[in-house]
């Protein structure tokens, strides 16, 4: 029997949403498993920010054009890039794996917040020559200090730009705390800019989704931007050079892996019966085959 979720996405959907979560949690796990073996020169994990990944990319469409910064991995794989495609700049053999213009997905930034101009400069390119311009600029809460952002969100809200800023609010900007970067929410930023925003919570891919998707109806009916700050749960160091815990408390630690946002969502589909165990035991098997290529591609 087909049942709805609280937001009306029904099971064949939940059920991606749950299969892209963990195929990103493991292909991020053996990533960060090869840069300790020295396969990869640097890793930047997204555990605990599989659910605000997942269901906005999936909310916003195959159409819709993204800028990520350097931590979408979730976004990159559910678009159809590759593990090895992602892992291959990590390790120092080439810029960008995958092809920006097939999979409408743009190269990895690392100079953090310039992707949030790029992003609104190709949105207004492409409405200028009649084409589909809704475009995604991911940033994290420590690039929104950078100007670029101030000048990016400041653009696309005096050209109507058809950009929908997600910033994934983790807390932290390396060892950093968002308390210690900014006296106000990204999202009440955003509407100083005349932006429209809103602030969620970033544990629920289904809550995640559906506020994308009217983030994009918005974008698209009214011809203008928005942005959505989701908070979310850092469950690693910044990077793999990073020893989180020298700056960070372990209560905080704990309570990002205890939020688990793959553990949770996992638990609820099973309680709710919208996957079995067959179902988790196949797409362990799927997950656990792409690592082993990923491991036989990169440890040698
Ligand atoms: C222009 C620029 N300045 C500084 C850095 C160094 N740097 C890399 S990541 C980072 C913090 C980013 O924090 P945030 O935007 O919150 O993203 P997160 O890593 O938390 O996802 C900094 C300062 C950089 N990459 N680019
Ligand atoms: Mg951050």
């Amino acid at each position: 029997m087909q049942t709805k979720s609280l937001w009306g996405l029904g099971d064949d959907l939940r059920r991606s949403i749950l299969r892209h979560m963990l195929i990103a949690r493991g292909v991020d796990e053996e990533a960060r498993q090869l840069q300790k073996q020295g396969a990869l020169d640097l890793w930047l994990s997204c555990q605990g920010q599989e659910a605000a990944q997942v269901g906005s990319a999936i909310a916003v469409g195959p159409e819709a054009t993204i800028f990520p910064s350097y931590r979408e991995h979730a976004v990159a794989l559910t678009r159809g890039v590759t593990g090895d495609e992602l892992l291959a700049q990590w390790a120092g053999r080439t810029f960008c794996g995958w092809n920006p213009q097939d999979r409408r997905f743009f190269p990895y930034t690392l100079v953090f917040a310039a992707q949030t101009l790029h992003g609104v400069g190709y949105s207004i390119g492409r409405r200028l020559q009649g084409l589909d311009d809704l475009v995604v600029v991911y940033v994290g809460d420590g690039a929104t200090s950078e100007g670029d952002m101030s000048e990016a969100m400041n653009l696309a809200a005096v050209e109507s730009a058809s950009v929908l800023f997600i910033c994934q609010n983790n807390g932290w900007a390396i060892s950093k705390p968002a308390a210690e970067q900014m006296l106000t929410t990204v999202a009440d930023r955003a509407r100083g800019f005349g932006i429209e925003s809103a602030l969620i919570p970033g544990d629920d891919p289904e809550l995640v989704h559906r506020e994308c998707v009217r983030a994009a109806d918005h974008i698209r009916n009214r011809r203008s931007p928005y942005l959505i700050e989701i908070q979310v749960g850092r469950i690693h160091g910044h990077s793999t050079s990073d020893a989180q815990e020298v700056y960070r408390g372990e209560d905080d630690i704990a309570r990002a892996t205890a939020a688990d946002p793959v553990v949770a969502y996992t638990g609820r589909l099973t309680e709710q019966g919208v996957v079995d165990d067959e179902w988790l035991l196949c797409v362990e098997s799927e997950v656990r085959d792409i690592r082993e290529q990923l491991m036989k591609r990169y440890a040698s």
